[in-house]
């Protein structure tokens, strides 16, 4: 079993709390600190033990993986979490033109879910595990 660090970012009220609960995790909730265990499509393990922060000033070494998320229709978080990944990523573009899709902006895959109603919550979590993993 891969075991990784993974943190939810994204402005405040963006679901993220919401998102970590929809993968039926274990909880530790004094933390609270989510601890949930992937299979990917090739049989390989992998337990994600998540976190989340609306805090943009992120202690990178305490982390191997991030999810960004944002609200779509609240466009200053998305503002927030394009902040937050010009942080995290060292290879975007200084003159990216702005207003193209995040995952062209920041090459970072892009997924449009919802955790409200339980649509591709896992996916995000699956590519994080294949980008680890290979
Ligand atoms: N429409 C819709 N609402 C959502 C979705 N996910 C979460 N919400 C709502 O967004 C609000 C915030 O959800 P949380 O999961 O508490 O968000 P959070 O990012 O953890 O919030 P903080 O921890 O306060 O920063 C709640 O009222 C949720 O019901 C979604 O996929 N669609
Ligand atoms: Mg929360």
């Amino acid at each position: 079993m891969f075991t990784c660090r993974v943190l939810v970012v994204g402005a405040q009220r963006t679901g993220k709390t919401i998102l970590l609960e929809s993968l039926n995790g274990q909880v530790d909730e004094k933390a609270p600190v989510y601890t949930i265990n992937f299979a990917t499509n090739d049989n390989r393990n992998v337990r994600f033990i998540c976190s989340e922060s609306s805090n943009n000033n992120i202690n990178t070494h305490k982390y191997d993986g991030f999810v960004v998320v944002f609200d779509l229709t609240n466009m200053q978080s998305y503002e927030y979490s394009k902040a937050i990944c010009r942080d995290l990523t060292d290879d975007c573009p200084g003159k990216t033109v702005e207003g193209i899709a995040a995952d062209r902006v920041f090459r970072v895959p892009l997924f449009y879910i919802s955790a409200k109603l339980n649509i591709d919550v896992e996916k995000p979590f699956l590519t994080l595990a294949k980008l680890i993993l290979k």
